[in-house]
């Protein structure tokens, strides 16, 4: 059970809760998050997760997000920076933009993609692309994750070097692992087990109650958050909150402890704030942060 006691320590926070950060620490010190998704449609997912990541303490956060979306989305998040990728005009990702995900990664220390993405033509090259290419700690999402699943899963696909944190909720694990998401609710901890332990990922199976498993067999639950989370773009919130913390240098395992707690907890703040968890945005988790 993940507990606050054991992951203060973690987090190098004192008793308050506040966070050590070095005298002469500067942005460069705390890591720079890439965040690759969105589609013209879904610019929010990534506007969420770079806000979270930056509000989770890496210094800097870098969203690649198709060319033709930009101009909707400038100044939404100015702390966010943007480098647009893909063909001149693109709304939607390309197969070709992995190439400019991967230059851009080159300075930069943890790659998230998924939020947001879509479907597209050439998506599971793309993918694999960045499966393969990525050297720096991988987080998979959202749609990540679809495209995953329909490209026959992962048994056919090499394992990384770099640490991966796959962050399914129960219908993408549902996909993932072939089968209902009933079945995937009836023995989540058994099944986040097996999944991790089989593809030498980090799992982090949403929901209430969230699983984080490591390849290596340990399984962790979570006891923080609430139903007022489930609202759109939560789990965004998530997925640029463990990026960050991985920027930080946590590794992968500590990094999805962390975060899920860190999350959650953000959640019940958030919610006892506004004095109902119905109300609850998406965004009052990463203010709650
Ligand atoms: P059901 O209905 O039970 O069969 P999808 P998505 C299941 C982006 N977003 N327990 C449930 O299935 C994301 O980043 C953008 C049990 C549900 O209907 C993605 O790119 C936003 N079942 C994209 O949208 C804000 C559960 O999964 C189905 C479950 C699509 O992502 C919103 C839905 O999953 C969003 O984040 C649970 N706890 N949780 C933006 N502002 O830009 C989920 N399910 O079909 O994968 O769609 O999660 O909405
Ligand atoms: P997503 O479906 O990807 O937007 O992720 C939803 C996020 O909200 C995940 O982190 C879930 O664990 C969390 N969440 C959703 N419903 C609940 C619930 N009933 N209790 C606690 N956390 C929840
Ligand atoms: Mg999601």
């Amino acid at each position: 059970l993940l507990t606050e006691s054991v992951l203060r320590s973690r987090l190098g926070a004192d008793p308050a809760g506040a966070r050590h950060r070095q005298p002469d620490a500067h942005k460069g010190s705390y890591g720079h998050v890439l965040l690759a998704g969105g589609s013209m449609a879904m610019t929010g997912a990534c506007l969420l997760a770079g806000r979270a990541a930056l509000r989770g303490g890496c210094g800097l956060a870098t969203w690649a997000l198709p060319e033709g979306t930009l101009p909707y989305v400038l100044g939404a998040v100015p702390e966010l920076m943007l480098a647009p990728v893909g063909q001149g005009g693109d709304r939607h990702w390309s197969a070709p933009a992995a190439a400019d995900v991967l230059r851009l990664l080159q300075t930069r220390d943890v790659l998230a993609a998924g939020p947001g993405l879509g479907r597209f033509a050439g998506d599971t090259d793309w993918l694999r692309a960045l499966w393969e290419g990525a050297d720096k700690p991988l987080v998979l999402d959202a749609d990540a994750l679809n495209i995953l699943a329909a490209a026959d899963g992962l048994h056919a696909w090499p394992r990384r070097d770099a640490p991966t944190i796959l962050t399914p909720h129960p219908g993408e694990m549902a996909r993932l692992a072939g089968m209902p998401t009933a079945e995937v609710q009836r023995d989540r901890l058994g099944l986040a087990r097996r999944f991790a332990a089989e593809h030498g990922v980090t799992l982090v199976l949403k929901g209430a109650r969230t699983v984080v498993a490591a390849a290596d067999g340990r399984v962790f639950v979570n006891a923080t958050g609430n139903p007022g989370m489930a609202t759109g773009g939560t789990g965004d919130v998530l997925t640029g909150l463990i990026a960050s913390l991985l920027a930080q240098g946590h590794d992968d395992v500590a990094a999805a402890c962390l975060g899920v707690y860190l999350h959650g907890a953000a959640g019940d703040k958030a919610a006892a704030a506004r004095g109902s968890a119905a109300s609850l945005l998406a965004g009052d988790l990463i203010d709650a942060l």
